[in-house]
């Protein structure tokens, strides 16, 4: 792919040969070793259709012990390999660059234990979040995580990237959330970290190594994960901002009034909005059309349903008579709770519809961060469409990008600045969706040369023959092959 032409093949990669294919078919059976055009294409491919691999090959483990088989093999063979979940990924990492196998973890889809007096649940690494979710309800409790992609992503990937979401406000990171994972090394070791305790202080915590980590230091195969029981009330609503110092204002007072309900808050700028309204189907906006530059998702959860509603009532009355919300609508039912939901969590496939685009996961100041979807708008002028949206109550940006089709000076105008603009005001490159191939060689605006330079020991250690995921995360240069 386009991406891929600046990366450089590495030549102490092995290629596929007839008897790789005789051994993974002996340890997997036939199935589960796919060489079929189409599924390979579907897995070369990622869900922006911007990064693409030419893989010749698609496993498919059912068990930790046979994904333990099939890489101390590629190691033994120095087969490069890409561990791929649900494949919506936003970074390009899981898909291949070049040629490097396909490990997807799919089929790894049990739910080994729940339980229900400490809400811990255990589970393989290819359960799809929503499963999860339902099951979860039907238990009572709820994931401590939820994003866009649940259909398809997967809690592996989800502890890989160590992704944020919709709740990240709430519960706070994968990082908090995961007690405990079992994850198989390059060279076969299966490293049983399956922990359940809240507390366990012995020896350095590995398992947090692999949370966010990428698939480039191993692949995880089971979860356990602290989920939090499932409260009664549940409230959302949509609200319309004159500009971005009333969001910003807006966070600040839902922060203190309503502090230990808030469970989200959602910003999104008018061209994110009409970016769903153009592109999605059946998605209106709930609000008067008018001159409303700003929106706000706010959605409380809580054990009261009266006190909860009168809570936010209230909350949303002082801001409308304060003048941080110009105008509003606090969903009636099910039906429009989701249908404030679906647009926000549509305007990643809405940009996707739109044509090409350039895709910026900030961490930023919240008093800042508008400054540089402003600043990005004038220096495109009318070359593009840009969008400001994203997780306001984490400090976390997406800066969207949309163009009729990739093209190189338009991407010469967004980078350096983007990455300049946010290293000089002390933000992070990646918030939530990491480097993957993207920003591999862009670490170095959010991390010092010292702690770069200690990760890749760390890769050398796992992975000394660096079959892992090759040319993602680190820096190609610091990445050694042996
Ligand atoms: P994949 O895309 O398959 O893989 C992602 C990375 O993890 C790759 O580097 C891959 O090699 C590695 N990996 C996957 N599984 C394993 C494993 N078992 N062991 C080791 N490595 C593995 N992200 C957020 O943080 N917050 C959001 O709100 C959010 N919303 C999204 C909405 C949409 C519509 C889409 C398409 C994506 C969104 N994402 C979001 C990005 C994405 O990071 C998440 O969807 C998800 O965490 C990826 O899971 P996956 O199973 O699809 O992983
Ligand atoms: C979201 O929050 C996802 O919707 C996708 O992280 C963000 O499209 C994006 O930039
Ligand atoms: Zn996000």
């Amino acid at each position: 792919g386009s991406v891929a032409t600046k990366t450089q093949r590495h030549p102490s990669f092995s290629s596929l040969n007839a008897d790789d294919i005789s051994y993974f078919k002996e340890i997997l059976g036939e199935k589960n070793v796919i060489q079929d055009e189409e599924r390979l294409s579907t897995a070369n491919t990622d869900w922006m259709r911007k990064y693409k691999g030419s893989s010749k090959l698609l496993l498919q483990p059912r068990r930790a012990d046979e994904v333990s088989q099939i890489l101390k093999y590629c190691d033994s063979r120095c087969l490069a390999v890409v561990p791929q979940g649900g494949n919506t990924g936003l970074v390009g990492g899981s898909v291949p660059v070049f040629d490097e196998v396909i490990i997807n973890t799919g089929s790894m889809n049990n739910i080994i234990s729940f339980d229900k007096v400490n809400g811990i649940l255990v589970c393989e690494a290819g359960c799809i979040l929503e499963n999860l979710a339902s099951f979860l309800d039907n238990q009572g409790f709820i994931m401590p995580l939820d994003l866009g992609a649940k259909g398809s992503c997967q809690i592996g990937g989800n502890v890989s990237t160590n992704a944020g979401g919709l709740r990240f406000v709430h519960y706070g990171s994968l990082h908090g959330n995961v007690l405990g994972l079992e994850a198989v090394l390059a060279n076969g070791t299966v490293l049983d970290m399956l922990g359940t305790l809240r507390k366990d202080n012995t020896g350095y915590d590995l398992k947090h190594l692999f949370i966010g980590s990428e698939g480039s230091l191993g692949i995880v195969t089971k979860v356990s994960i602290l989920t939090p029981p499932k409260l009664s009330s549940v409230n959302i609503a949509f609200l319309a901002c004159k500009d971005y110092l009333s969001c910003q204002n807006l966070l600040m007072e839902a922060k203190r009034k309503l502090g230990e309900v808030l469970s989200a808050f959602e910003f999104l700028d008018k061209e994110s909005v009409d970016m769903v309204l153009n592109h999605l189907e059946g998605v209106r906006n709930p609000l008067p059309p008018s001159m409303h530059n700003f929106y706000v998702l706010i959605e409380t959860t809580g054990s009261d349903e009266s006190y909860d509603k009168e809570k936010l009532e209230a909350f949303l009355l002082r801001s409308m008579e304060g003048g941080l919300i110009s105008d509003g609508v606090l969903a009636q039912d099910i039906n429009q709770a989701s249908a404030f939901w679906r647009i926000r969590e549509g305007v990643a496939e809405a940009l996707m519809k739109a044509g090409a685009v350039y895709k910026y996961d900030l961490s930023l100041p919240v008093e800042k961060m508008y400054n540089l979807v402003e600043e990005i708008r004038t220096r495109l002028g009318q070359s593009a469409e840009v969008v400001g949206y994203g997780h306001l109550g984490d400090g976390n940006l997406h800066l969207n990008i949309s163009t009729p089709q990739y093209d190189d000076n338009i991407l010469a105008q967004i980078e350096p600045f983007v990455y300049e603009w946010t290293s000089k005001h002390r933000g992070s490159i990646s918030a939530e969706h990491g480097l993957g191939l993207m920003k591999a060689n862009k670490i170095y605006y959010s991390k010092s040369a010292e702690t770069v330079q200690v990760m890749a020991s760390i890769k050398k250690l796992l992975d000394p023959n660096g079959i892992l995921n090759p040319y993602k995360v680190l820096p190609h240069s610091l990445l050694s092959y042996n």
